[in-house]
Formats: C-alpha cells, structure tokens, sequence
C-alpha cells in the first residue's frame, strides 16, 4: 500500500491557545455585616444561600476566599460591581481579581 500517511511523531503545540481564567476573591473586613456580604454573593455571583454563607465565612475565617472563576472582562467587571455595591451602603467590602496559574 503506497498511499500509507505516516503519523506525525511529535505532539504539536496547539496554535490556539485557552485564555487564562481570572478568579475573583473577596478579602475580609471588619465592618461588612455578614449578611450584607452574603447578599452580594448571591446577586451578583448567583450563589445559593448555604454556598455564599460558606464563601462568607471562608473569607471571615482565613482572610480572603476565592468566589469564581471567569474570562478577564467577566471577572473585573463582577469584582468592580460587588465592590461598588459594599461601597454604596459605606462599606468596606473589596473584591479584587487575580490570573490564575
Ligand atoms: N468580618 C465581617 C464581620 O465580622 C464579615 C465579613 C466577611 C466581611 C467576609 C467581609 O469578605 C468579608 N462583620
């Protein structure tokens, strides 16, 4: 059989490469009711009460807690208005975003 195509025998790169997800991650204060923050999670991040308690208390407990993760745009803009919303009502609340490894 002539018409044989041999293999290529090296794993090509693919050329397309996945854009890196970004995390959104809310960080602790010590003036945010933690209903109000439990509030946010659910407006803006579409959480269930019992997952936006948990992130709450995670944040409460350890500093800062990861929310999601989602394409660049998607998470500057959830964590710019999460953070405006605290901002709103005076209060401290940040969500900051980060590349993910
Ligand atoms: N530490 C706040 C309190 O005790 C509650 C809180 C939790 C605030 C998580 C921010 O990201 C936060 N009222």
């Amino acid at each position: 059989m002539s018409d044989v195509v041999a293999k290529p025998r090296v794993e090509l790169k693919p050329k397309t490469e996945r854009p890196r997800l970004h995390k959104v991650i809310l960080v602790n204060d010590d003036y945010t009711p933690r209903e109000f923050v439990v509030t946010i999670l659910k407006g803006e991040f579409r959480m269930s009460e019992e997952q936006a308690h948990h992130v709450m208390i995670t944040a409460h407990r350890r500093g800062v807690c990861v929310v999601a993760v989602f394409t660049k745009d998607v998470a500057e803009t959830k964590a710019t208005r999460a953070t405006e919303a605290g901002r709103a009502k005076g209060y401290p609340l940040q969500f900051t975003t980060e590349p993910e490894e």
